[in-house]
């Protein structure tokens, strides 16, 4: 990106002191994010919002405002420090949460100081500690007044409407890739009901619709540089009603694993699994409903089924939704969620059995 339009957006905005340094930062799949200090020796996020994902980015930041205010009252409370705890929205010098130049929409952030971030984590404390951190934020959203939020990706975890979108695209083949994919579709398409069971359960009221994060994978939590304690979930675009099975689910998936996302033979480990749903237990076992309980080991399988799909669907559409890397980047993908679903589905006894010993020590 070029050089002067980083400059000019972030001259628009009310930080301390004047841009020095810039750099392209993190590995989100959606949006274009910057890091950048400034001559008092601030330092903050810049981001450029992806509006093919996001489609209503005022909608957006609206909530974002909301949810981080609601997240800074609970932090001040608790005696925490809402600076590091929660994202701090840099407003723009006329009071606005965004910049609009050339019909692109750019946010920024304060940066969280001395903090770390992992697709993969090497260190189970590690991912033990982000089960508090996802865990806590769980609970303190649930007390979030559901009507104040707007969807921001209607349908973002209905694996129905995704289901049907993707036969489509099947049909469609508008790349000419539905050929080589034949195996993952069959995988997919032999698993509906997996991919459907918990979105079912939440049409007919069984499983209950709560405020979200919907997008729980581990590099949207910051840890501490020094404790290496989790510290500050972040990535709030896609907070909106869902189901709390898939933000634990995405957890899993994506902390769980002995890959990274695209890596390849992944396989579940069940010490992580373990040791992210014990905290993630302890902070939300008081609100949890038995139907949630029952499916929170489903509710991997589920989201990495939905994610395989996603990934194969955005291939098949010639990759305009994930951010990547090479050619077959989004097919890779696909095919190793497929894989680390399998791994769940070997180990789903030991996973299911885990939760259960897990809830009998908190009864
Ligand atoms: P995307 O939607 O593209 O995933 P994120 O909001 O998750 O974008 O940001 C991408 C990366 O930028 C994160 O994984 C993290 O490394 C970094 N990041 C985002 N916000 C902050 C912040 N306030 N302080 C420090 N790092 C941040
Ligand atoms: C995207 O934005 P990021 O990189 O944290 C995606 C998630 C996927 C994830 C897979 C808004 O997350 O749903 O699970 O990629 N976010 C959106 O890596 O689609
Ligand atoms: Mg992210």
């Amino acid at each position: 990106m070029d050089e002067m339009i980083i400059r000019a957006v972030a001259g628009q905005f009310a930080i301390d002191g004047e841009l020095t340094t810039f750099r392209k930062y993190g590995s989100g799949n959606i949006n274009s994010t910057f890091t950048f200090s400034t001559d008092e020796g601030k330092k903050y996020i810049l981001q450029r919002i992806n509006t093919n994902v996001f489609s209503k980015p005022f909608v957006l930041m609206r909530n974002i405002e909301s949810v981080t205010n609601y997240c800074r009252e609970s932090i001040v409370k608790s005696g925490g420090d809402p600076e590091r705890e929660t994202l701090t929205i840099v407003k723009t010098k006329d009071g606005k949460n965004l910049f609009r130049i050339r019909g692109e929409y750019y946010r920024v952030y304060k940066f969280v100081t001395d903090c770390v971030v992992f697709d993969q984590l090497d260190n189970v404390g590690m991912f033990a500690s982000a089960g508090t951190a996802f865990g806590r934020f769980a609970k303190l959203l649930d007390g979030y007044p559901i009507e104040e939020l707007d969807e921001t990706i209607p349908n973002f975890h209905n694996s129905k409407v995704r289901y049907r979108d993707f036969l489509k695209d099947i049909r469609r083949d508008p790349c000419g890739r539905v050929a080589e994919c034949q195996e993952q579709i069959e995988k997919i398409k032999s698993r509906f009901f997996d991919l459907t069971r918990i979105v079912d359960y939440m049409e007919v009221g069984e499983i209950p619709v709560r405020v979200t994060h919907n997008d729980t994978k581990i590099s949207n939590v910051l840890f501490d540089k020094d404790t290496k304690d989790a510290l500050c979930v972040i990535d709030l675009d896609t907070v909106m009603p869902g189901s709390i099975l898939f933000d634990f689910g995405d957890a899993i998936r994506s902390g769980a694993s002995t890959e990274p996302e695209d890596g390849s033979n992944p396989e579940i480990n069940l010490d992580y699994y373990w040791a992210f749903a014990e905290n993630y237990l302890k902070e939300t076992y008081g609100i949890l409903k038995p139907m949630e309980i029952q499916n929170l080991a489903f509710s991997c399988r589920t989201i990495t089924l939905e994610l395989a799909m996603r990934f194969l669907d955005d291939y098949i559409n010639g990759d305009t939704y994930f951010r990547c890397e090479f050619d077959d980047h989004n097919l890779i993908r696909a095919v190793n969620q497929l894989r680390l679903l399998e791994s769940m589905e070997e180990h789903f006894s030991d996973m299911e059995w885990m939760i259960s010993k897990l809830i009998k020590e908190l009864q």
